[in-house]
Parts: C-alpha cells; sequence; structure tokens
C-alpha cells in the first residue's frame, strides 16, 4: 500500500487570498493569521497575492478566476457572515460555501473556505486570534498541505 499525503513546506507554493471586506475589522484578523501561517511554513511574500471583495457572496467569481488563472497552487476564501445581521445570512453563507466548493473541484486548484458563519460578533472574534484561535492560520496550514498532496496525486501535472 502506499500511503499518498500532503505536506506542510510551504516554499515555492504561490498562494491566492480572497477575502471580504464585510465585518472588515475581523475578516482583517483572519487575512493576518493567514499570512503568519503562510509565513510559518515557508511560503514566501512574493508568492501570495490578495483581493478583496465586497462580502462572503462575491469570493466565488474572484476565486475562479484566481484559481484558472494558473497562476496559483492553492486559494485561501476568507469571510465573516453573521446571522444577526442579514435575513438572508443563509443565502449569503450557503452560496459561499457552494461557490467556493465548486471552484475547487472546477479547477482542480485546493480552496480553502474560512467564511465564518456565526451567530454573533463576539463568536466570530474569538475565531480570529481569540479564543479558539485564528481560523485564517488554520486556512494557511490546510492550503499548503493541499497543495502538496494535490501535487502529489497520481496524473498531477
Ligand atoms: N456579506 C458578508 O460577507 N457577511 C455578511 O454578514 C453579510 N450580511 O450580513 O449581509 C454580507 N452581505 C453582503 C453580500 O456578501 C454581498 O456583498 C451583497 O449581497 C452584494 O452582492
Amino acid at each position: 500500500m502506499r500511503e499518498i499525503r500532503g505536506d506542510r513546506a510551504g516554499k515555492g507554493i504561490r498562494v491566492a487570498i480572497v477575502a471580504a471586506r464585510y465585518h472588515a475589522p475581523v475578516t482583517k484578523k483572519l487575512v493576518e493569521g493567514a499570512l503568519a501561517g503562510l509565513a510559518k511554513h515557508g511560503v514566501v511574500t512574493e508568492d501570495v497575492d490578495l483581493a478583496w471583495v465586497p462580502g462572503a457572496f462575491e469570493i466565488p467569481l474572484v476565486a475562479r478566476a484566481l484559481a484558472a488563472s494558473g497562476s496559483y497552487h492553492a486559494v485561501i476564501c476568507l469571510g465573516v457572515v453573521i446571522r444577526g445581521d442579514t435575513a438572508h445570512f443563509d443565502l449569503v453563507a450557503g452560496e459561499a460555501a457552494r461557490g467556493i466548493a465548486q471552484v475547487s473541484r472546477e479547477t482542480g486548484v485546493p480552496c480553502i473556505f474560512e467564511v465564518l458563519a456565526t451567530e454573533d460578533l463576539s463568536q466570530a472574534e474569538a475565531r480570529a486570534g481569540g479564543t479558539h484561535g485564528n481560523k485564517g492560520w488554520e486556512a494557511a496550514e490546510a492550503a499548503v498541505e493541499m497543495a502538496s498532496l494535490v501535487a502529489a496525486l497520481p496524473g498531477a501535472r
């Protein structure tokens, strides 16, 4: 049996981050966490690009363009959707999740989903450098591992 694994050696891995400006103070913390996590795992700053979109609903379109460009080994999607803020919470959060998953499968480029969907602002803050860690950092680790795993799969270019 051969076990196929990714690792967390990020040197040479090019990453795009798509971040939603909605709830910007929290999303910025996620971005900071992602950048710190990428750097910790050896991804150099010159190999990271960051695109801001208005809200989580817009993430899939930009993620798709970046993933399809062939310029990146992984795309990290960051946003914050808070149930209390909108009647269309489920639509925004659902479309972001569905769209990002679709981009990943269609392009073959790992798209990491860290769009927080929480009941209130304090739950989001807790996951963006607070008591529950920083989901941006976790996204960075997932991006590096998935980029390495996809490169190790049979038939990988
Ligand atoms: N976008 C978010 O990223 N988070 C939210 O909590 C949110 N709320 O509450 O509505 C939100 N809405 C904007 C949406 O993502 C689009 O930008 C907008 O509908 C324009 O297409």
